[in-house]
């Protein structure tokens, strides 16, 4: 195989005063972020969530095969039969599926199985993680490192939609099969994160939850 033909990097060298700046600047910035799980209704229009979803697909992706979907969704009644299945899964999960250690561990948080921000936020966005592609022939293509693409590649949507000024929450009702029947995706494709995207209700409240500190999240040599 040849080496696809390689073209010169747009590389923008800065000075030091202005790295620590931009380091210290969007540092600010993302440690303001906040998971928020209360939505107003009010409308975001398609074009911001675009750039966010344009955003996530920078992401880096094992041998470049870019397994992921972004499935945008603002039809009321689509959110709605999303928000009924999901209820159900989580009553179920809530209710004997998720071990009381699992259920200690999410008391800080508040949640239940009640999920109305799933009809609330004007935007559920879901990913798919491809977990194969298919060649020109419609046989099977194998994609690489696709937990590590998604997750990395949904990192960067949280990034952007944070950037935007808009709210998110990184939602894994479990299982979560069921959206691509409401979806209409294929099975290769499998739901990984569902984002509800808007803007906070006025009432909105976060839990009073700490990052941990550089000396705990890193070690150096
Ligand atoms: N999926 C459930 C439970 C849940 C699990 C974890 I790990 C969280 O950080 C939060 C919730 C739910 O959405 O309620």
């Amino acid at each position: 195989m040849t080496p696809s033909p390689h073209i010169p990097l747009k590389y923008q060298e800065r000075s030091l005063p202005e790295m620590r700046a931009r380091a210290g600047a969007f540092y600010t910035l993302m440690n303001a972020r906040r998971s928020v799980r209360s939505f107003s209704d009010r409308p975001v229009p398609g074009d911001l969530i675009e750039k966010a979803i344009l955003t996530a697909g920078t992401a880096p992706s094992g041998a470049h095969r870019q397994p992921w979907r972004f499935v945008a969704v603002s039809d009321p009644d689509i959110k709605r039969q999303v928000r009924i299945a999901a209820e159900a899964e989580e009553y179920e999960s809530y209710h004997g599926r998720m071990p009381p250690e699992w259920l200690e561990a999410l008391a800080p948080l508040g949640t239940d199985w009640h999920k109305p921000f799933l009809e609330t936020a004007p935007w559920l966005v879901v990913c798919f993680a491809e977990t194969h592609g298919h060649d020109s022939d419609g046989r099977k293509r194998k994609n690489y490192y696709v937990q590590e693409s998604c997750g990395i590649a949904c990192g960067l949507f949280i990034a952007a939609l944070h950037n935007i000024g808009l709210v998110t929450l990184t939602h894994t009702p479990s299982p979560m099969r069921f959206l691509n029947g409401i979806l209409g995706r294929p099975q290769h494709e499998r739901p990984f994160v569902l984002f509800p995207v808007g803007y906070p209700a006025a009432s909105a409240a976060v839990p009073d939850i700490h990052r941990k500190e550089l000396e705990e999240i890193s070690a150096w040599h």
